[in-house]
């Protein structure tokens, strides 16, 4: 299949509290200093600060994180009801609750979820408490009630449904609820090892759907190339193999939605990473 044409709209959410790090909510601002032209037209969606109960140490800022993730869902959902295909810059991967939901609800969809981490923690498994942590595990009805119900009641995708992409950190137990979930995980040294190419077409054959939406975590990158993350993980790839990669999904999936988070301006060097995400931006834009 080949993308039909669609229309693209771009939406910011200055999110920091999924990861608990300061500088991730400045990145918005920087790629729209730096790059006018790309990210002009883009609409933020705004984080409205909610009374948080700090007892529940393991789903930090939960009840913010809710709030904005089901305002992104509402307006992610009537950017795809319009045709549009949403692109979402973050603020931290907690945002993918919203963005996944908004689209799920209108679409049957895969996800293929390119990220150094495996972002499938429950507030049980959790070592940081951290939901950016969580995001993967939510989307398939795993983990706290709320958050899982986030925009509508139940799972918003099937494991079966689901590819990790380029894997590198795990933790142990989050090791365990991944296998249980029967999530395809393609680990980075697997594909460092058997060449991208090979994997992708696996990931074709594996990921039997028309709908694909991608959610890009920039610490997938080596750190070398991407150093403006919160997380940085040894490895990874080099730009060119992202697009490379992007290339390929476009080419055999219609993308009806893309994400592209964790971009953290404050640890970046030489604007790299900036520069990245403009040209990744770019290139969903645009893509053929
Ligand atoms: N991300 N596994 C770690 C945690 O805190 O649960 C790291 C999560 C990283 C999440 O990069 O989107
Ligand atoms: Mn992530
Ligand atoms: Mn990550
Ligand atoms: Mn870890």
């Amino acid at each position: 299949i080949y993308t039909e044409k669609m229309k693209n709209q771009l939406f910011g959410v200055p999110m920091n509290l999924g990861a608990n790090k300061t500088g991730i909510e400045f990145g918005l601002e920087a790629l729209w200093d730096n790059y006018p032209d790309v990210f002009d037209e883009m609409e933020v969606i705004e984080i409205e600060r909610q009374k948080e109960d700090f007892s529940v140490q393991n789903l930090r800022y939960k009840n913010t994180i809710l709030d904005t993730c089901e305002r992104v869902a509402h307006t992610v959902n009537l950017a795809v009801k319009d045709g549009y295909r949403p692109i979402t810059i973050g603020g931290d991967h907690s945002i993918a609750i919203g963005t996944i939901a908004g689209v799920a609800k209108e679409k049957n969809i895969g996800v293929i979820w390119m990220d150094a981490h495996g972002d499938m923690n429950t507030q049980e498994s959790t070592l940081t408490g951290n939901i950016h942590g969580m995001p993967l595990a939510l989307l398939q009805g795993l983990g706290d009630k709320d958050l899982c119900n986030c925009f509508y009641d139940g799972p918003k995708i099937k494991s079966e449904n689901i590819v990790l992409f380029g894997v590198r950190d795990l933790d142990e137990q989050e090791r365990e609820i991944i296998n249980k979930s029967g999530v395809k995980v393609v680990f980075y040294d697997e594909i460092a090892q058997r060449g991208i190419d090979v994997v992708l077409d696996e990931v074709r054959e594996y990921l039997d759907v028309d709908n694909l939406h991608i959610s890009f975590d920039i610490d997938v990158l080596n750190p070398e190339y991407a150093p403006g993350v919160s997380l940085p993980v040894r490895g990874g790839f080099a730009p060119d193999d992202i697009f490379h990669s992007f290339k390929y999904l476009f080419k055999n999936y219609t993308i009806t939605s893309v994400d592209i988070v964790e971009f953290n301006p404050i640890y970046d060097k030489n604007s790299k990473t900036m520069e990245f995400v403009k040209e990744l931006t770019e290139y969903v834009k645009n893509p053929d």
